[in-house]
C-alpha cells in the first residue's frame, strides 16, 4: 500500500485532523478585530467549538517509562488520518466522516457478573483513575504497524471498580450503534454494534490499557473517541473503539469479525509471524511512514509479559 505523505499546509481537508480545523478556526478568529466582527460575520461555525473536548485539561499526561519503544513513534498527522473504524466506511480515509460522532455526552454501562453495576459517564470515569501515557506498538492483521504514545488508564482499574463476581470469565466490549451518524451502520450484512471480548485475566494484565487520549491530547473520533481498548500483543481489530459497555460475562464473547469470518478471524487475535492469515503472510509488517518491512516479532514484541496467559491453551487456535 502506498502512504502518500504531503506537508501540513498541502493536506486535503478530508486528511485534516478535528484539531487542525478548530486550531486554524482559532487563529482566524484570534486575527478578527473581537467580539464585534465575531458577531458580524458567521465565519466561525459551531463546529469549531463542537471540536473542544472537554477533558483536554487533562493532559498531557505522564509518561510511563515502564513501556517505552525500539522504534520511532508514528507521526500523530498520519497515525490520525489512517485509520480502520469501519462504522464510518470500510477504507482508510474515514477521519473527516467520524466528525459527525457526539462524544457529549457519553456513558459506559458496565453490567454482567459485577458487584458494581453502573452506568458512568465519560467525565466522571476519567476522574477515578490514574491516566498515564505509554509507548506501544500497533499491528494491524492487515501486516501495518504504527507506533503510538496512548494516554489512558490500566483496563485493571476499570475491572476493580466494577468488581467481578467470581463466575465472571470474560469482558465482553461493544462499540455505539448509531447508524444516523455512522453510515457504515446502514450496511445491514455486517452484525453491528461491534464487539470484541478478553478474558478477565487478560483484562488485568500490565498491558492491558484503555486509551482516553493519543499524543498528548484526548483521542480525536476517528482513533475511538472518547474510549477505546489498547491490547498490543494482539491484532488492531481486538482494539474495540467507542466504547459504550463492558459486560462481564461466563460466556466467551463472539467478536464482530469472528462473526463475519470465523475462518480468518478468532478470538484470541495474538500476533504471531508464524501463522498466516488464510490469504497473506503474517511474517513481516510495514512500518507506516517509514517505508520500511520489519519481521512481526511473536506477541507483537510483548511474549515476556503475555505468553504466560496462554499457558495450557496450546489446543486453542491463538493466532488469529
Ligand atoms: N469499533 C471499531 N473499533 C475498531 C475498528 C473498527 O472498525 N470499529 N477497527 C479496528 C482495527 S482493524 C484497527 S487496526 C484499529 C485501528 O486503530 P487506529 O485507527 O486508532 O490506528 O482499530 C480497531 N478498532
Ligand atoms: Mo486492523
Amino acid at each position: 500500500m502506498t502512504i502518500i505523505r504531503k506537508r501540513g499546509w498541502e493536506m486535503p481537508e478530508h486528511l485534516a485532523t478535528p484539531e487542525d480545523v478548530y486550531l486554524n478556526r482559532r487563529k482566524v478568529l484570534a486575527g478578527m478585530a473581537g467580539a464585534g466582527a465575531l458577531l458580524a460575520g458567521g465565519v466561525v461555525s459551531r463546529r469549531a467549538f463542537a471540536e473542544d473536548d472537554p477533558s483536554a485539561g487533562l493532559y498531557p499526561v505522564t509518561r510511563n517509562p515502564a513501556f517505552a519503544l525500539d522504534r520511532a513513534v508514528t507521526d500523530e498527522a498520519l497515525a490520525t488520518s489512517y485509520n480502520n473504524f469501519y462504522e464510518f466506511g470500510s477504507h482508510k480515509q474515514i477521519a473527516r466522516a467520524a466528525r459527525a460522532l457526539p462524544i457529549r455526552p457519553w456513558a459506559v454501562v458496565i453490567d454482567g457478573l459485577v458487584d458494581t453495576p453502573q452506568t458512568i459517564a465519560i467525565d466522571d470515569l476519567l476522574r477515578k483513575v490514574p491516566l498515564e501515557e505509554r509507548l506501544y506498538r500497533l499491528r494491524c492483521v492487515e501486516a501495518w504497524s504504527m507506533a503510538v504514545p496512548w494516554s489512558g488508564f490500566a483496563l485493571s482499574d476499570l475491572v476493580r471498580l466494577a468488581g467481578p463476581q467470581a463466575g465472571a470469565k470474560y469482558l465482553r466490549f461493544e462499540t455505539f450503534n448509531n447508524p444516523s451518524v455512522a453510515s457504515g451502520q446502514k450496511q445491514s450484512w455486517y452484525p453491528w454494534p461491534y464487539v470484541e471480548g478478553v478474558t478477565l485475566e487478560e483484562a488485568t494484565n500490565d498491558l492491558a490499557f484503555v486509551a482516553t487520549g493519543i499524543y498528548g491530547k484526548p483521542l480525536p473520533r476517528q482513533n475511538g473517541a472518547p474510549i477505546r481498548l489498547v491490547l498490543p500483543w494482539k491484532y488492531g481489530f481486538k482494539s474495540i473503539k467507542s466504547i459504550v459497555r463492558i459486560t462481564f460475562t461466563d460466556t466467551r464473547p463472539v467478536s464482530f469479525w469472528e462473526a463475519i469470518q470465523p475462518a480468518e478471524y478468532g478470538f484470541w487475535a495474538n500476533v504471531n509471524p508464524d501463522v498466516p492469515h488464510p490469504r497473506w503472510s503474517q511474517a513481516s509488517e510495514e512500518v507506516l511512514g517509514t517505508g520500511e518491512r520489519v519481521p512481526t516479532q511473536l506477541y507483537n514484541g510483548y511474549a515476556e509479559q503475555v505468553a504466560g496467559l496462554y499457558a495450557g491453551l496450546e489446543g486453542e487456535t491463538l493466532f488469529m
